[in-house]
């Protein structure tokens, strides 16, 4: 009896640990329910603020609070300026994380220590010297709260009661721009108007303790401060993705230990993550493996079996198959089973039931596959055309856009990522008007710019379906005359043919006009980068003319004094010049006998450009001391397509010469450009390819180990959507050409994978037609709606170090795991059309 009390009372103080906040193996503190994180993730610059960064809270295994930080602004932007952590060391003694931070362009060194007491955390802020004078009143410890977790719940500060809002709508001032903290390279992410002044945020509440969704145990959390005053505001007054920012103004002329928060996390008792049944929503046909990966908590005790449920004609459901739960192993953070139901074949409706978790329902059936592709190519695509008015029925997705057409770029160290150097390499002046660019061409992706690079791969990307699938599908009216696209209104013109073109005449004016290929034609100005709604107000589609004041406009109405017209960047890269040049030939091919003046010019434009850019590359001096790859003989995928588009021996010769040492040196990044050369090439060539093509097997089933889904999975800060997909289609084109070594089996993963068998939730990935439950939002150009483009592709699972992945479903703004792209998505086409090829009863 005595032995028994023993046990209970040491169970009882073990659990009582338990439940406080511990510093764990990987280097956050942790209780079930609760993980908090300091700066496993640190801001990196790029594209400054991503909402992913310095201290985060996973709350019931949702990441609603990240941005701990000193920060410069009340309601951080995108734009604004991150501080870089400088050093960070982890005090296991002392159940303590302290990281340092600085802001280099006011020279303001700042620490911040998170410790562990109790079931909170303590975050205190550190300064050496006073913040700096033009700092002083604007530098505070913030910390984010992801709106759509805690919007419409309710909330308490020092008693008060308050609820959050819906939509921003609380107050804010003016102030005059030089108080402004500066932005990103001095760019600002506003137009003031003509006013000199910004707009700052009024808080929605103030005082010293703050308990945030009371009416929800998940996101419950409170914080308290003794020596500051904590300030509510709403990020989404300046900007839609904006968070909820509570934050302290750091005091005046002190030093030592400045500001000091107690933080609690709520944890709900005994809680247990649901598990996380994933399937292919699009469903199966009957003879496809079909195995569900369960994703369990650690703490959550794995069921022995799993029922298939069938649903019948007259609502009834029956026992389809009862079967054993397979054990896979841990992941990152989750445990792993697997429910086979393979032997499952007869057509019908379908959901599992593992324990008390029911998924949705998802069809057994030959014809799942059949619409996969329809709504990228009727929809998504023929909306993201570039200086056309699109139409659907009652609604206009997008007027005219660009309609004062391109100027040439000044220099300038710009943003996303793209520069214009000292020379232009043209024979244009800084900022006058390039004639002719504003036609074809695809928006890039959420954004609106033409890159070079990803148009050509558009291109290539149709022109491969064309040429392999012969899609005939007509389902878009488009009018290079009226400048005008309708989308279901057939025209008698395969709309792939229409997508072909469309992207050739951007990248052919591109190389008349230029006189070889921009990198990019996008936004002069910072403010317009981050728009949202229509693409075709973005300018004012009048010139820009100095000579008036900014928005003044001619007394001709042509012309205006906004510096808004978009931007040409022109400085010349052979290796660029060199891929268009391939594209343009394949171009001339396809474009032959439907537009046969554009295939002429494309065919024009291919050969000087190869010819300049091959003697531009032989001149280039040697990079590193080492010599130009290749010779100016250019890549194998280039050589590839030049053989294909012309017969030319030469092209040939170099894609042999170079071909088997590229599969030697690594078989698995060179595979697909080897399976593309199969339909030219020989018996020996298919031959000599074999033991590659068996190594890629080998490499196949070793993705089978590496994790429970058996896809490459991407750990990088844009999610792997774009190598699953790749991986999707080699293995594709591998089994259509090699089909005794890779089975067919395995060509169902990356279908699976995308359309819901993945970790965090088990929606579809691609806002795909035949899903049961597709992704609700998506990174797209309608963003601020909480909405999505239909065919649209996320990027998917974002991995945040040290051992989380995600996938917002209800906050489409992290670019990184949301946002579709031209170049993915008419990948997603070819992978797609590869699919039905394969399955397609022959
Ligand atoms: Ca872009
Ligand atoms: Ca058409
Ligand atoms: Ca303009």
């Amino acid at each position: 009896m005595r032995k028994t009390c023993l046990i209970i009372a040491l169970t009882a103080a073990t659990l009582c640990q338990a439940q406080d906040l511990r510093l764990n193996e990987r280097e956050y503190f942790e209780r079930q329910g609760v993980n908090v994180l300091v700066f496993s993730n640190p801001f990196t610059g790029g594209f400054n603020d991503e909402k992913n960064s310095g201290i985060e809270i996973i709350h019931h295994g949702v990441r609603t609070i990240q941005g701990g930080a000193v920060r410069l602004n009340n309601t951080p932007e995108q734009w604004d300026l991150v501080p870089r952590m400088t050093s960070r060391r982890v005090d296991r003694e002392n159940n303590t994380i302290e990281v340092a931070l600085r802001y280099e362009d006011y020279d303001f060194d700042s620490r911040i220590t998170v410790t562990a007491k109790g079931k909170a955390v303590e975050i205190s802020v550190w300064l050496d010297k006073p913040v700096p004078e033009p700092l002083a009143g604007e530098a505070g410890l913030n910390l984010e709260f992801l709106p759509s977790q805690y919007w419409l719940k309710t909330f308490t500060m020092d008693g008060r009661l308050g609820r959050l809002p819906r939509y921003a709508t609380s107050q804010t001032v003016t102030r005059p721009n030089s108080e402004k903290p500066r932005q990103f390279k001095g760019f600002r992410t506003y137009d003031d108007r003509g006013t000199g002044r910004f707009i700052d945020p009024l808080p929605l509440e103030k005082g010293h303790s703050i308990s945030l969704a009371t009416d929800d145990p998940e996101r419950l959390i409170s914080i308290h401060s003794d020596d500051a005053e904590l300030l509510l505001f709403d990020g989404r007054m300046l900007a839609q993705n904006g968070w909820y920012v509570l934050r302290s103004i750091l005091p005046k002329g002190k030093t030592g230990k400045v500001v000091t928060w107690t933080v609690e996390p709520h944890a709900i008792p005994g809680w247990i993550r649901q598990p996380n049944i994933g399937f292919s929503q699009v469903g199966y046909i009957p003879n496809q493996p079909k195995v569900a990966v369960i994703e369990l908590d650690k703490a959550d005790k794995p069921l022995s079996s799993a029922q298939l449920m069938r649903i019948n004609g007259d609502g009834t459901t029956t026992q389809a198959f009862k079967g054993d739960i397979k054990p896979w192993g841990p992941f990152f953070k989750y445990n792993y089973v697997k429910f086979d139901f393979s032997q499952v074949t007869q057509p019908g409706v379908y959901y599992i039931q593992y324990g008390d978790t029911r998924t949705g329902d998802f069809l057994i059936d030959s014809h799942v596959y059949d619409k996969i592709t329809d709504a990228t190519t009727d929809v998504w695509v023929p909306i993201h055309m570039n200086h056309m008015y699109v139409n659907e029925g009652y609604r206009t997705w997008h007027g005219e856009p660009f309609k004062e057409g391109y100027l040439q770029a000044p220099e300038s160290d710009h943003f996303d990522l793209h520069r214009q150097g000292a020379s232009t390499d043209t024979k244009y002046k800084p900022l006058e008007l390039i004639p002719g660019l504003n036609i074809g061409g695809f928006f890039d992706a959420g954004d609106f710019d033409i890159e070079t690079g990803s148009n050509i791969s558009v291109v290539q990307n149709f022109i491969r379906t064309w040429e392999l699938f012969k899609p005939q599908r007509d389902e878009t009216f488009v009018s290079q005359q009226q400048r005008y696209v309708d989308l279901h209104r057939p025209d008698g013109v395969p709309d792939v043919l229409q997508f072909i073109e469309h992207g050739t005449l951007n990248l052919v004016a591109q190389a008349e006009q230029i006189g070889h290929m921009a990198s990019t034609l996008s936004n002069s100005i910072l403010d317009n980068y981050h728009h949202l709604g229509d693409a075709a107000s973005i300018t004012d589609g009048l010139h820009y003319d100095p000579s008036l004041k900014p928005y003044e406009v001619s007394a001709d109405g042509k012309s205006s004094g906004t510096p808004d017209d978009m931007w040409a960047f022109t400085t010349r890269n052979p290796s660029l010049d060199f891929q268009a040049a391939t594209m343009f030939a394949a171009a001339s091919r396809a474009l032959k006998g439907y537009n046969d003046n554009l295939a002429e010019r494309a065919l024009t434009q291919s050969k000087r450009l190869m010819e300049e850019a091959t003697e531009l590359m032989k001149n280039r001096p040697a990079r590193n001391g080492r010599a130009n790859r290749n010779n100016g003989r250019g890549d194998l995928g280039t050589n590839l397509q030049l053989y294909a588009a012309t017969k030319e021996q030469q092209y040939l010769d170099n894609f042999n010469g170079q071909i088997w040492n590229a599969l030697d040196r690594n078989a698995i990044n060179t595979m697909q450009t080897a399976l593309d050369a199969v339909p030219y090439m020989d018996e020996a060539y298919k031959q000599r390819l074999r033991p590659y093509v068996e190594r890629y097997a080998a490499y196949i089933d070793t993705l089978a180990l590496q994790n429970p889904y058996g896809v490459p999975i991407g750990l990088g800060n844009w999610a792997g959507g774009g190598s699953v997909l790749s991986f999707g289609t080699t293995v594709c084109f591998a089994h259509r050409y090699f089909p005794d070594i890779i089975r067919r089996d395995v060509v169902f993963r990356t279908a699976e994978w995308l359309y819901g068998c993945h970790p965090y939730h088990n929606y579809s990935f691609v806002a795909v037609v035949g899903a049961a439950r597709p992704k609700q939002v998506f990174y797209g150009n309608n963003r601020a709606d909480f909405s999505f483009i239909p065919g649209n592709v996320a990027p998917g699972l974002l991995f945040r170090q040290p051992d989380h992945f995600e996938n917002f479903d209800d906050w489409p703004f992290l670019w990184g795991q949301n946002e579709g792209t031209i170049a993915g998505n008419t990948q997603y086409i070819i992978f797609g059309s590869a699919l039905k090829d394969i399955v397609m009863p022959k």
